[in-house]
């Protein structure tokens, strides 16, 4: 089954420059081809002054890369260059041609993004179709000198309040002017301080990619930076909604999983009856499909249960317990995989390689293989875009990627590897985590592994905890109190690794 294409992530967001002092000598494709490689979520073609055929010739390179990572190209102000490319949209100032004029000359599928640098202006482009904003300019910069004027993160969050006041929450936005590695933390957590009206949906930049040493690595640690700040916006997002997890799950883990679930701020239901399902899907969760004890029965409920999520459009977290152990498990996880859309597969080395179709030979279900880290992540990523989904690969390092970004998640003790259900928890875990924060499951996942995995360390520190038994009471203590403390915006706890 095809999924819909997702929708534009302008998390890390790549405006060009082609000029000297910012490009040098080097090839702007290759630029933007070592950005794309460390994680860039969108581009922005920006030359103010190349001759058109130039322009063109330049634009339709970018489109054939940008095209190869599924990541849309849009062209600053040149409306015709963008109509002659056939590339995802444009994006335009408040000197350049204004929303409607553009409208009628892109069509109604491009997308148009608009620059604003005060509320009223933000309110118009809204009002007038914009599909996304870029707010600055937020801290002067050596790159735009005709910058009108420097709001700062606190303009920007004036900004985005003033969208949700006018009914316009829904709309991305992204921010521009200044932002570096050394600051992008800082602006993130300023703007998106509680209480916020929305989150910023990214950060837009020019020379701390374009003019870095190492253009990849530089937008590896933008994106590092944007997935530590949705952190708190996630496990926030779970707590206030509430979010059912539904658990279709086996008999080993359905306590633990759902004292899990309540941890984390959701609430649990675990039921292997799919005849329920279609009735559960409709109240705004996530289920979750664990296959850890597979029947004729179980198989038959799973494929009802996941028909009816589907059907309602909510997300479903798909824990091939076993996949490669037995003849069985392969042909329902095979099968399950032909019939539905997963937001989310988690498993371990053994378990993805078996459903990329690797033939592994795994002793009951435990973890056994020994990838290293950069084979794992090229897995990873392999099978979440065969299946657009995302693929959550556990292990020390865990691994997250939706076929573009792959995040690396170091979080984890040993002891959860000496206490039964902890990988099925996860799952419950990122259930609620993409119930609550739909929109972007790759940076939920990543979320929801972070924190169940800082848990752990903070659970073993304890005096009391001296082996798995001790243990597990304290996990579910820290998993407690750090969602809560993380839906406040406390982030002191956290070290989330690259
Ligand atoms: N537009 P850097 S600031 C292209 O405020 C652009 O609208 C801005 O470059 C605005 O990331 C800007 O190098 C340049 O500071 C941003
Ligand atoms: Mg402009």
């Amino acid at each position: 089954p095809t999924a819909p294409p997702p929708p534009p992530n302008y998390g890390v967001y790549l405006v060009t420059d082609s000029t000297p002092a910012i490009l040098g000598s080097r090839d702007l494709v290759e630029v933007v081809e070592a950005a794309l490689r460390g994680g860039v979520t969108c581009v922005q073609y920006r030359d103010k002054t190349g001759a058109q055929a130039d322009v063109v010739a330049t634009a339709r390179r970018l489109h054939a890369l940008t095209q190869r990572f599924g990541v849309p190209l849009l062209i600053n102000d040149r409306v015709d260059v963008a109509v002659e490319v056939g590339c995802e949209g444009i994006h335009i100032g408040q000197d350049d041609m204004n929303v409607h004029e553009a409208r009628k000359l892109v069509g109604r599928d491009k997308i148009i993004g608009v620059t604003a640098s005060n509320a009223d202006e933000a309110i118009r482009a809204c009002e007038d179709g914009a599909d996304y904003l870029g707010l600055g300019t937020v801290y002067s910069t050596a790159t735009k000198k005709d910058t009108k004027s420097i709001i700062g993160p606190s303009g920007v969050r004036a900004i985005l309040k003033a969208m949700v006041e006018a009914g316009h929450g829904a709309v991305p936005a992204v921010c521009i002017g200044g932002i570096s590695n050394d600051n992008a933390a800082r602006v993130l957590a300023q703007t998106n301080a509680a209480p916020a009206a929305k989150p910023l949906d990214g950060v837009a930049v020019v020379s701390a990619i374009i003019a870095a040493d190492d253009p990849a690595e530089a937008a590896r640690h933008l994106a590092g930076h944007i997935a530590v700040a949705a952190i708190p916006l996630v496990v926030g997002a779970v707590g206030r909604a509430t979010p059912l997890s539904h658990n279709m799950t086996n008999l080993v883990v359905q306590n633990f999983a759902a004292n899990v679930a309540l941890a984390v701020g959701a609430s649990p239901i675990m039921s292997n009856y799919a005849a329920e399902a279609a009735d559960l899907a409709k109240l705004g969760g996530a289920l979750v499909v664990n296959m850890g004890t597979v029947t004729p029965e179980g198989l038959a409920n799973y494929k009802q249960a996941i028909k009816a999520y589907n059907d309602a459009g909510r997300p479903i977290i798909l824990d091939p317990v076993g996949a490669g152990a037995t003849a069985i498990r392969r042909a329902a996880t095979a099968e399950i995989l032909a019939l539905g859309r997963f937001a989310v597969i988690k498993g371990n080395v053994a378990e993805i390689q078996s459903l990329y179709g690797v033939s592994v030979t795994q002793r009951g279900v435990d973890s056994t293989s020994e990838l290293s880290i950069p084979e794992r992540a090229t897995l990873a990523a392999a099978l979440a875009r065969r299946h657009r989904t995302v693929v959550l690969l556990t292990g020390p390092t865990d691994i997250v990627s939706d076929g573009a970004r792959t995040y690396r998640v170091d979080n984890g003790h040993a002891m959860l590897g000496r206490v039964t259900g902890t990988g099925c928890t996860l799952g419950t875990t990122i259930s609620a985590m993409v119930a609550a924060h739909p929109a972007d499951a790759l940076l939920a996942a990543v979320a929801g592994a972070a924190v169940f995995g800082i848990a752990a360390q903070y659970a073993v520190e304890r005096d009391e905890v001296r082996g798995p038994g001790s243990f597990v009471p304290a996990f579910l203590d820290e998993l407690y109190s750090i969602s809560r403390a993380t839906a406040e915006g406390d982030l002191r706890w956290l070290v989330l690794a690259r």
